[in-house]
């Protein structure tokens, strides 16, 4: 007993070591890198207005870790399919708002505006493109601090995802003699269901440095209108950044995200899972771990602005494919403070 009684207290000492480490808000690293969400509390009366641009490339596809050639997988003798994805580029811009009742709860609201575009190869040496831009699916919620020591803090993240994306995207195919018909489950801009995505982060500063974890999954509840649901998605993601002046700050993030296949399935004749990949709800989940750099700039005097910017590259995928690859994501964002505490 006395024994614990001296580990705890050591422990306690150890957390809270660099005592002169008070938390402080007002640095350029008190931000996560900008692809996390939800990274940070408010203090009670503070108003915070996010803008980001995201932008995403997908070229080649994968089954499993492995490369697989376009050719290979319209070939007969290969994967069989009539048309393969070849590229996506993907940009999202997220405008962002968090108001903070309490030192303990922040809330925040997130509205997406997606943009995407598919290239394809046919069997017969044919290439198509198709698009689709409009709103995602609008995420509420809140933060809650569920504990904080001098230098360290634990919150949690409670947000809901609301189905105002489309899940009716349409284009016009080769096959489709002109018509605008629907698209497959990639190309749409919304799930369709109401998604719950509870997360915990863990926050610390010492020093010239600070770091960070934050676990999150979505969970889809039940299916959407057309009788499907995308995957559950689990994610983790650690983080370590250092100040390298009063007002700049760099830092590097591991990411890995762990999605699940399509459960149901699209009824429309054009998404065919016979023809496409795209168009199967087995070949949509896997595992993307990345690699983030970012950078963070942060104005005090100009209400707390600041812009910040992450390079995320990846590491290592396994895909249930083949599927898509994702080769890089670039975040850029402005946070403003128009009412400060
Ligand atoms: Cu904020």
């Amino acid at each position: 007993m006395k024994k614990l009684t001296i580990l705890s207290a050591a422990a306690v000492l150890t957390l809270t070591a660099p005592v002169a480490a008070q938390w402080n808000a007002s640095r350029a690293d008190s931000h996560a890198p900008i692809g996390v969400m939800g990274d940070h509390l408010h203090e009670a009366g503070e108003v915070m207005l996010s803008y980001r641009y995201m932008t995403m490339t997908m070229e080649g596809s994968r089954i499993g870790s492995d490369p697989v050639a376009d050719a290979d997988i319209v070939s007969p003798s290969g994967e069989g399919f009539m048309i393969t994805p070849t590229r996506m580029p993907m940009t999202m811009q997220m405008f962002g708002a968090m108001f903070a009742p309490s030192d303990r709860i922040t809330f925040m609201a997130m509205l997406p505006l997606v943009s995407s575009s598919m290239d394809h190869v046919t069997r017969h040496g044919g290439a198509f493109t198709t698009e689709s831009s409009g709103m995602g699916d609008i995420r509420v919620g809140a933060m809650v601090g569920l504990a904080d020591w001098a230098n360290q803090s634990l919150h949690l993240n409670a947000m809901v995802g609301l189905p105002t994306g489309s899940i009716e995207q349409m284009d016009v195919l080769p096959i489709s003699e002109g018509r605008e018909v629907q698209l497959p489950y990639p190309m749409q801009t919304g799930s369709g269901t109401f998604d719950l995505h509870p997360g915990l982060t863990w926050l610390g500063q010492a020093g010239d440095w600070s770091w960070g974890a934050q676990g999150n999954a979505t969970i889809r509840t039940g299916r959407n209108s057309r009788d499907w649901a995308l995957g559950n998605r689990v994610q983790g993601s650690a983080w370590w950044s250092r100040l390298l002046s009063r007002n700049l700050s760099a830092g590097l993030r591991l990411v890995a995200t762990r999605t699940g296949d399509i459960d149901g399935m699209d009824a429309a004749p054009s998404v065919n899972p016979a023809m496409v990949p795209t168009a199967r709800t087995d070949l949509r989940g896997g595992t993307l771990v990345e690699g983030g750099f970012s950078v963070n700039l942060y104005i005090p005097q100009a209400r707390a602005f600041r812009i910040a910017g992450e390079l995320l590259l990846p590491i290592a995928q396994n895909l249930d494919g083949p599927q898509l690859e994702t080769d890089l994501t670039f975040v850029l964002g402005l946070q403003i403070v128009p009412i400060q505490h």
